[in-house]
């Protein structure tokens, strides 16, 4: 349990909403002070950091959206001297500018330690080999789980993503017990381990801390099988810090901790912004309470979960992530996740994770086809019936009527890092 080496995890409740309540109003006010968009925005409604007394104070000040990050591109959201931060990042950002992000030199000393606090939570232990496959560069995760890992006393693999051959001969021979990657991308590497004919089992590999793209319970057991590893989920997101926001304990693998401590969590109603009380879905807000250079205050995530009383401490846990408010997709007019489809895939074993969902339109039709790896060469009869099944289970799932592909293994592209789920060529509107 993560309390022997990181005793401040067992903070009581008490102590940690006291905690929260004095740094939020240094982080309100640093904010105030030192960003001149939020300030704005503060200034707009007629709040002030001095109407801060108590948690629910909070929700008297305005949200940060991507699109103020993205307004002050580059640097400014820095409420430090640019000359005074020791790192940039940026979010790949799929459409128009990256979102920047900037640290300071404590940032990243607080970053190494809160990801060293994940890892252990995840299950990696000082001295194990640590396979680094999240992506370095811009992307947080690679230098973000390295640091971490170097923190905690690991030996750390660098690997990056890519180069799917390579992989797994490092994961074999230099005998790492703990990798770090994307789930999808973990599958994808257990078909190079069988295209190599090595035995996951026979390597020193145990525990998986997979993250940065949404996966379901029926995909962590899916990799657990094929991989014989324990799996747990690491939630981050490059605005508010990059990986080790909150992270999963192994013991127990029900929803990652949220670094309370740290960031502050809300959960809100991802159209009118109400708040929405603990254990009802909606879209998660982060304040970040120990940031120096950039931090931000009710930052939208679009990312949609539920908040669940502490397990293994005091601190809140968020449920497995369903998807974000801008992946959910509408389809003749039902709403539709990703990981919905997923789950209905899953539950076939002659089925892969391996997937992609397409959207096209034939007149005023929406059409949803279903792309699926099939895990070995499957004969046309077996195909034709795990396709009627998944059409027939997506169906009953949703009521849309989908068009489903069972193609055979190595079809689907595969990402070394976030997965391309859906790919829609519907006409914009
Ligand atoms: O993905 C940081 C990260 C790296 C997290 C490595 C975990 C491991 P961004 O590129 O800014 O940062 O993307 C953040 O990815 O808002 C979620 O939509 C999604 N995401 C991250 N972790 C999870 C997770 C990194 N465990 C966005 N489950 C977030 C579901 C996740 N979605």
């Amino acid at each position: 349990m993560a309390a022997e080496l990181f005793p401040e995890v067992k903070i009581s409740l008490d102590e940690l909403r006291t905690l929260q309540v004095k740094r939020l109003g240094a982080a309100l006010r640093q904010a105030y002070e030192g960003q001149a968009p939020y300030r704005a925005k503060c200034m707009a409604v007629g709040v002030h950091p001095d109407d801060f007394k108590n948690l629910d104070d909070l929700r008297r000040f305005p949200f940060t959206s991507k699109d103020d990050l993205r307004d002050a591109y580059p640097f400014g959201m820095l409420a430090i001297p640019r000359e005074q931060c020791v790192r940039l990042h940026a979010s790949s950002g799929t459409t128009g500018r990256p979102t920047v992000v900037g640290y300071s030199a404590r940032d990243i000393d607080t970053w190494s330690d809160l990801m060293a606090r994940s890892l252990y939570a995840g299950g990696a232990r000082p001295g194990d080999i640590i396979h680094n496959a999240f992506g370095y560069g811009l992307f947080t995760g690679g230098l973000g789980a390295h640091y971490g890992a170097e923190r905690l006393g690991c030996t750390v693999v660098p690997m990056s993503g890519g180069f799917g051959e390579r992989q797994v001969q490092l994961i074999s021979e230099f005998g790492a017990r703990v990798v770090l990657m994307t789930p999808s991308y973990m599958l994808a590497i257990a078909d190079e381990f069988e295209r190599q004919g090595v035995d996951p089992r026979a390597t020193a590999m145990r525990v998986g801390i997979f993250g940065a793209e949404p996966w379901t319970e029926s995909m962590r057991a899916e990799i657990e099988r094929r991989l014989g590893i324990e799996a747990a989920d690491i939630y981050g997101l490059s605005e508010v810090m990059g990986p080790g926001v909150a992270c999963e304990f192994i013991e127990t693998k029900d929803g990652p901790t949220i670094w309370e401590d740290h960031f502050y969590p809300e959960i809100v109603d991802p159209d009118s912004g109400a708040p929405v009380p603990d254990g009802q879905p909606g879209e998660l807000v982060f304040t970040t309470l120990t940031k120096e250079a950039m931090p931000v205050i009710r930052y939208r995530t679009r990312d949609l979960t539920r908040l669940l009383p502490g397990s293994v401490t005091a601190m809140r846990r968020m449920a497995k992530i369903t998807g974000r408010s801008d992946d959910m997709l509408i389809v003749r007019g039902v709403n539709l996740f990703p990981s919905q489809v997923e789950e209905q895939i899953l539950r076939d074993p002659a089925l892969s994770g391996h997937y992609v969902i397409e959207l096209s339109r034939t007149g005023a039709l929406d059409d949803l086809l279903v792309r699926v790896e099939a895990r070995a060469l499957l004969d046309r009869d077996a195909a034709g019936r795990s396709a009627a099944e998944l059409a027939r289970r997506l169906k009953g799932m949703c009521g849309l009527s989908a068009t489903v592909d069972i193609a055979g293994p190595g079809a689907v592209e595969r990402s070394m890092g976030k997965a391309r789920r859906v790919i829609d060529k519907r006409p914009k509107e």
